[in-house]
């Protein structure tokens, strides 16, 4: 008898895995009843404990539902004001497979947008995404998205600066834990390292170790800095350098400006490794544009002291020094010059490809980075071929929806938008993370028909016309995997599926069989099937790199077996075998080497971001602050949960919502604000409520409020949730980047009576 055949009735324990982590999930027959720690987890999240609450949410879409304005009428104007009527799944199928179809058509698969951004859940086989695109693929292709809105301006520049793609450096290339610990010597941490961010990792992370780590840094008397606008950035014992947002560029250019001027910079290193410090020296020492990068210069900028940033590039010029760069840097306006300049300030400093040095990106924004592990391939879905070539930078969908045939700019190309008609969306929640909610709200109105996949009544499916409930990863059977991590989970389906639900993979199958693309959709296979026939791959492929993965049957007996895949000792990052032989492993740039200034970027033109690094104030930061909006609003990641995911059950706890809004003493006083007060948060955007914690434990001048809440109505004045996004600026980052630019927002706090 295997897990999955005891009967329901029983209550019964079990392991599952999810972007948080693997956790035990209790169950009394038809319901999931508690949840408990995974017994070889360190550090466990308290995330899973809102699971049960959650899945079994009065918000969980019960059956397939159609708008009636859409229904009765074709309405577009009504969406996310109208009520929903309920059908049986076989006309709810009909009628959206007709709908797809008459789209398709009529305009083309050009006109159809299957971007579908979002996290999902874990699991391999029922991945929304990965579902959702083999299914257009199916039916002749979509218009998709480009990156993320985690690192989409970063994926854009950075292969420009060290010609690998992004996710690939950040992946298997860089330093490990245990390599920093056993070299570096002094850690800046730009945006810190969060222990609250290495709790989540794309698919899971079993064990959660980066408070152990930074355990071992200071115990060996490792200086570690954070810079940013938060103390609670990195882990108790670490030194802060309280900065302002979207000032890191100009901070970077005065620490290199103090090692031009010292001499300390190592040219050697730049002679052999980079290309194009010639062309940028002049604007460092201001012989280009008569502003020298003094510290002076970069103080008021920054709002660091001149010594202080003085001192600070003297030791990482003495010292083996890591510069680390949260991705939150990047989700800003010209996000792309804090990413570039801490290459080139590491290029200086000359320590690239020695160990524990140099320069990384996204430690503890998600947990596994830093792990050094053997690949396997993976357990993937194809996804098909996309015959549309057509694709937008994710975080430009509003611009999209609402600018169809006018051109724009990204990374040297310049196309026009697509003129889309129909907007397919599973796994992701873009009214929870989209930049100026109310306009997207306003854009949304543009296509003819939105369908989506989504077990919970968000905002998304609200404001949806044809809405297909979905089980969550606890009603199905998956396979749990990532590269990050050692463990290997048969996820059982835990209880039946709640309500009318269906799984991603069977609402796509019952689409593409009414288009005539059922057999090239599902290949025959049941989900059962599938899941053997990816597994057997994945298995064959571990058996190629001599390691041994239990056979389908055996892992689904054990539940999660761990592999041995860690590398010990950790692999040499790419960059130290780039430095070891720069020739043999010359880097993927059309020099060969670092990029410090690149003729490639330059040649594209753009005033946004031109040849080398630079400081560009942004539109919106403490330097261009009103009487109006006099403080700058970051809206970092969720402590207690993974974006607005397990909301309908975190919204219900006393006190839960709004959200809170971390602000300093000195900007709460003359507001008359208190801690546990309620408060409005307001721009020329929209307005949101929120509960102000008062600490300074934040920079004066700026406030944080978690993305995650769930977004209300733009015809309500003022969002009841506390939605950061309701405020944020929907600009691309530049014409290169393009990436979501959302901590480039200024706003004003009030107290609510
Ligand atoms: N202001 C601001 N905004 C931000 C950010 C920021 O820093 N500041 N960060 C951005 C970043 S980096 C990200 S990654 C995004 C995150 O944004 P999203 O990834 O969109 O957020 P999630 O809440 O994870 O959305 C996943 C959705 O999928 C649904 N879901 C879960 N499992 C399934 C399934 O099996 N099938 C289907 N059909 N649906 C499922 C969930 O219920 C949920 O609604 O937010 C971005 N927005
Ligand atoms: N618990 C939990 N963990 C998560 C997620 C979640 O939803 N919940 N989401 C995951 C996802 S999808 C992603 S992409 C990662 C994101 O990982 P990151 O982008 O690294 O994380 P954030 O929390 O957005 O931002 C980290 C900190 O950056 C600081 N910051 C903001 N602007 C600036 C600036 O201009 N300069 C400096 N120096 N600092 C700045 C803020 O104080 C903020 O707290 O997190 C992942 N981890
Ligand atoms: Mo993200």
């Amino acid at each position: 008898m295997t897990a999955n055949d005891i009967p329901r009735a029983a209550r019964q324990t079990r392991v599952t895995t999810s972007h948080w982590g693997a956790f035990e999930v209790t169950t009394e027959g038809d319901r999931i009843t508690g949840t408990a720690p995974f017994t070889g987890d360190p550090e466990p999240s308290d995330i899973p404990q809102a699971v049960p609450a959650a899945v079994h949410h009065s918000s969980r879409v019960a059956r397939p539902s159609i708008r009636r304005g859409w229904l009765e009428r074709r309405d577009r104007s009504s969406r996310g004001h109208d009520e929903f009527v309920e059908l049986p799944w076989d006309e709810a199928l009909d009628i959206a497979a007709a709908e797809i179809d008459r789209i398709r058509k009529t305009h083309g698969n050009e006109a159809i947008f299957g971007g579908s951004y979002g996290w999902s859940s874990a699991g391999r086989f029922h991945h929304a995404q990965s579902q959702v695109h083999r299914f257009l693929n199916s039916i002749g292709g979509y218009v998709a998205s480009f990156g993320s809105y985690s690192t989409g301006c970063a994926q854009a520049i950075m292969p420009h600066v060290f010609g690998v793609p992004f996710l690939r450096y950040l992946y298997n290339s860089q330093d490990s834990w245990q390599t920093i610990a056993e070299n570096t010597d002094t850690l800046v941490m730009f945006g810190g390292i969060n222990r609250k961010n290495a709790q989540v990792s794309m698919g899971g992370i079993t064990r959660h170790d980066t408070q152990s780590w930074f355990e071992r840094f200071h115990d060996k008397g490792m200086r570690c800095v954070n810079i940013g606008p938060q103390r609670r950035d990195a882990p108790e014992g670490c030194e802060w350098l309280p900065v302002r947002p979207g000032s890191d560029a100009a901070l970077m250019l005065a620490l290199a400006f103090v090692l031009e001027q010292e001499g300390l910079t190592d040219h050697a290193f730049l002679a052999r490794y980079s290309v194009g410090f010639e062309r940028f020296r002049p604007y460092l020492m201001g012989e280009s544009d008569g502003l020298p990068k003094t510290p002076e210069w970069a103080s008021p900028i920054c709002g660091a002291d001149p010594e202080t940033i003085r001192a600070l590039a003297r030791r990482m010029a003495s010292t083996r020094t890591l510069i680390t760069v949260a991705w939150s840097l990047q989700r800003a306006e010209h996000g792309e010059q804090p990413y570039w300049m801490s290459a080139v300030l590491a290029a200086m400093l000359g320590q690239i490809g020695l160990p524990g040095g140099g320069v990384g990106y996204g430690y503890g924004a998600i947990g596994g980075i830093g792990k050094s592990m053997k690949s396997l391939r993976g357990v993937t879905l194809d996804q098909g071929q996309n015959p549309v070539g057509t694709f937008i930078p994710v975080a430009r969908i509003a611009d999209m929806l609402e600018n169809p045939g006018v051109p724009y700019d990204f990374n040297g190309r310049r196309a026009p938008y697509p003129d889309i008609r129909l907007v397919y969306w599973a796994g992701g929640n873009p009214f929870h993370h989209h930049q100026d909610l109310n306009h997207l709200h306003e854009a949304w109105k543009c296509p003819e028909t939105v369908i989506v996949n989504e077990p919970w009544w968000t905002a998304t499916a609200k404001r949806a016309d044809i809405v297909f409930p979905a089980t969550t990863s606890y009603e199905r059977e998956d396979i749990g995997r990532t590269d990050l991590d050692e463990y290997l989970f048969n996820m059982p389906a835990l209880i039946p599926p709640v309500g009318e639900a269906r799984d991603d993979y069977d609402i796509f199958a019952g689409l593409a069989e009414r288009m005539d693309a059922g057999a090239r959709f599902t290949e025959g296979r049941s989900s059962e099937e599938w899941l053997r026939h990816l597994y057997e791959g994945y298995r064959a492929s571990g058996a190629e790199a001599g390691i041994e993965v239990p056979e389908f049957d055996d892992l689904r007996a054990r539940n999660w077996v761990k592999l041995p895949i860690v590398q010990e000792p950790p692999l040499p990052s790419f960059l130290a075998r780039f430095r070891a032989d720069p020739e043999g492993h010359a880097l993927n740039t059309p020099s060969g080497r670092i990029e410090v200034f690149s003729e490639t970027v330059d040649s594209f033109g753009y005033a946004d971001c031109p040849g080398h690094p630079v400081w560009l104030p942004p539109t919106e930061w403490l330097g261009t602050a009103s009487a109006q909006t006099p403080l700058h609003l970051v809206s970092p990641q969720p402590g207690d949960k993974l974006h607005s995911q397990l909301e309908a059950a975190l919204a219900d706890q006393p006190d839960a919502r709004p959200e809170r809004v971390l602000m300093h003493p000195e900007d709460a006083r003359p507001r008359g604000i208190a801690s546990g007060d309620l408060v409005m948060l307001r721009n020329a955007r929209g307005a949101v409520r929120a509960r102000a914690v008062v600490s300074d434990d934040i920079r004066l001048g700026v406030v944080a409020l978690p993305t995650g809440a769930w977004y209300g109505d733009a015809s309500e004045n003022i969002d009841p949730h506390g939605n950061p996004n309701v405020l944020t600026r929907d600009k691309g980052t530049s014409s290169l980047g393009q990436g979501c630019s959302a901590h480039t927002t200024l706003v004003e706090v009030a107290p609510l009576g």
